[in-house]
């Protein structure tokens, strides 16, 4: 959003686990949080894509008027986000993952994809409103770490996502796995 909106911001790739300056930033040691801001602190997606719009009114990142579905897709999004990540911390989980918890994590994420699949004319157009930008960074991250296997159940997201990638905003912030380019201490400005 910060790209397609203009804004520069600085990003950081730290260890959430690891970066001691985090919970004096973000109570809940969780990223993304926005430091630096006029506002203190930010923190929870939700909140910092809002921010953004606000710095950008007219770049189209809200729809005109509110708007139900919109919201509704938005936290859809969001939703299926938690379960990729809340996936993740389970397959990686010492001694080893709860089948019935994977398998319920699992079908979230299938049923909330093939709500977006159908709602897919409802935004693929509307690039950068937030519900697109959101759609595609969830794609990114649940092929960055759950691999291929949704494609074939979304064949129109699977286009609309190959067409997304080639954005010079998708390239510049698409999940690579990029190590932690701090150490534990925040740095310095
Ligand atoms: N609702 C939060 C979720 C943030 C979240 O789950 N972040 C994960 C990484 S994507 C995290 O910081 N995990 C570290 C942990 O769970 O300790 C948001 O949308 O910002």
């Amino acid at each position: 959003m910060a790209y397609e909106a203009g804004i520069a911001l600085e990003r950081e790739v730290i260890d959430v686990y690891e970066a001691e300056f985090l919970e004096a930033e973000n109570p809940l040691r969780l990223i993304p949080t926005l430091v630096d801001t006029p506002h203190g602190s930010l923190h929870d997606s939700r909140v910092i894509c809002r921010y953004l719009a606000g710095l950008a009114p007219d770049r189209g990142f809200l729809p005109p008027e509110t708007d139900w579905r919109f919201e509704t897709r938005l936290a859809l999004i969001a939703g299926i986000m938690d379960a990729g990540v809340a996936r993740q911390g389970e397959v990686s989980r010492a001694p080893g993952s709860s089948e019935a918890r994977l398998a319920l994590l699992d079908r979230r994420i299938r049923l909330g994809l093939a709500t977006l699949e159908r709602e897919s004319d409802a935004f693929a157009a509307s690039w950068p409103r937030l519900d697109a930008i959101g759609a595609a960074a969830l794609l990114d991250y649940l092929e960055f770490r759950i691999g291929l296997g949704w494609r074939a159940d979304a064949p129109r997201l699977s286009d609309w996502l190959d067409v997304r990638n080639e954005m010079p905003s998708m390239q510049a912030t698409r999940f690579t796995g990029a190590q932690p380019t701090s150490s534990t201490q925040r740095r310095t400005r």
